[in-house]
């Protein structure tokens, strides 16, 4: 993009101050590349498990013992003392696998933990809807909830709970990602270190929704949460919040006057407008600003650059796996909606002409609703969403 005219733009959006290049790509045929693979290296996801010792590091017989392999793996469905089924099941990788020839779904979803900002990774998750999963079980009464969770060595203290109210098992609303059983990570079985070989993914919950090694579905009349997280102050019905996040919040010195930050959006269930910047020259930066402090109100937000959707996926999709048999994508393989939710976003900032200084940086949504964040719920219970702040020098 020439730079004169980005410069125009700026002014003309009263954008004023150092230059931003690469605002605003006109079409999808100019825009620029994404400059960072889309979907998260299994095993460099970001790793929150219970358990010593720990199921994540179980090879071999230790593997086979816990029913942590495709052949000894097992879902068992029953019903507790105040529900019934039909027909409690065990369902075997195998017939899980077989159901999904017919049922299975795939979708990107990103993991957060509630208790982390930054996002752990970012997968692309195939599996069996719970829905499906349930009709082998026959008919259901007196059922509230799902409860489940996965192997923990025996051991009432290191088990991790979550659970589900069944209409969010049962009645996905049209246009909607399902619970599922998933079976596949980016194209692959997958691993023990991202709790394969099966793992419950909730498309619209943080991390702890997200059971690892599952083995255990339990339908119930109880109405409460049940949830391992619930018991540690959090709010186990909370859903995604859409926040930015630097890729890294280390500290910069920067020689000249070229300031660039990267980072991602995680796109909640309100949808993401969009990612701006505050660029804050100062005399002794503060990173942890409080929230009540009186320059929050003299904050200068402007918009940063968000990375399309990444053309024709060629580069970032699994071999064999194309856009229109992922969720949210049409048959001609386009997004139907772009970020998409639950996902995240890639966002970069490119600033020339930066006065050398010292300066914090900060970074922030806007959400579809107008709420920039970490509104309209700052809460830690509901996920941790502060704006994310880096200190950077530039020597000029
Ligand atoms: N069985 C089991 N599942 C679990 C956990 C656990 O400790 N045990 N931790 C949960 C939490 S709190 C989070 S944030 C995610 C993290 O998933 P990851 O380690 O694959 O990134 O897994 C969830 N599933
Ligand atoms: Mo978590």
């Amino acid at each position: 993009m020439d730079d004169k005219l980005a410069r125009r733009d700026l002014l003309r959006l009263g954008l004023a101050g150092p230059l931003l290049t690469g605002l605003g790509a006109a079409s999808q045929e100019d825009a620029p590349r994404p400059t960072r693979p889309y979907l998260t290296d299994p095993l460099k996801f970001g790793d929150v498990s219970r358990g010593n010792p720990n199921p994540k590091t179980f090879k071999g017989e230790a593997a086979v013992k816990a029913g942590l392999t495709p052949e000894t793996w097992k879902l068992d469905i029953t019903a507790d003392e105040k529900s019934e089924i039909e027909h409690p099941l065990t369902i075997d990788y195998a017939a899980l696998l077989k159901l999904g020839e017919t049922r299975a779904i795939r979708y990107f979803k990103a993991l957060q933990c509630n208790l982390i900002a930054v996002p752990l990774g970012q997968g692309l998750w195939e599996g069996v809807p719970l829905r499906d999963v349930l009709q082998g079980c026959g008919k259901l009464n007196d059922v509230r909830r799902l409860y489940y969770w996965g192997f923990h060595n025996n051991d009432p203290k290191q088990i991790f709970r979550s659970s589900l109210a069944i209409n969010q098992v049962l009645d996905t609303p049209p246009g909607e990602m399902p619970p599922i059983a998933a079976y596949k990570l980016n194209g692959a079985p997958i691993p023990v270190e991202r709790g394969g070989p099966v793992r419950m993914i909730v498309p619209w919950a943080h991390g702890f929704k997200s059971i690892k090694w599952l083995q255990k579905l339990v339908l119930t009349n109880r109405y409460d949460a049940n949830d391992t997280y619930a018991e540690k102050n959090n709010d186990p019905e909370s859903y995604l919040k859409t926040a930015a996040y630097f890729d890294s919040d280390k500290d910069q010195k920067i020689q000249g006057t070229t300031l660039r930050a990267r980072g991602v959006a995680m796109v909640g269930w309100p949808g993401l407008d969009r990612v701006e910047y505050w660029l804050r020259a100062v005399q002794t930066p503060k990173k942890d600003l409080p929230l009540g402090d009186p320059a929050w109100n003299e904050g200068k937000w402007s918009p940063v650059v968000l990375e399309p959707f990444p053309g024709d996926w060629k580069d970032q999709l699994p071999d064999g796996t194309l856009p229109k048999d992922i969720w949210g994508f049409n048959e001609q393989g386009k997004p139907k909606e772009w970020p998409l939710r639950f996902s995240l976003a890639h966002w970069r900032l490119d600033l020339d002409g930066v006065p050398p200084g010292l300066y914090e940086l900060r970074v922030r949504t806007v959400d579809k609703n107008g709420f920039a964040q970490p509104e309209p719920r700052p809460n830690h219970q509901s996920g941790d969403n502060l704006i994310p702040c880096k200190i950077v020098t530039l020597a000029g």
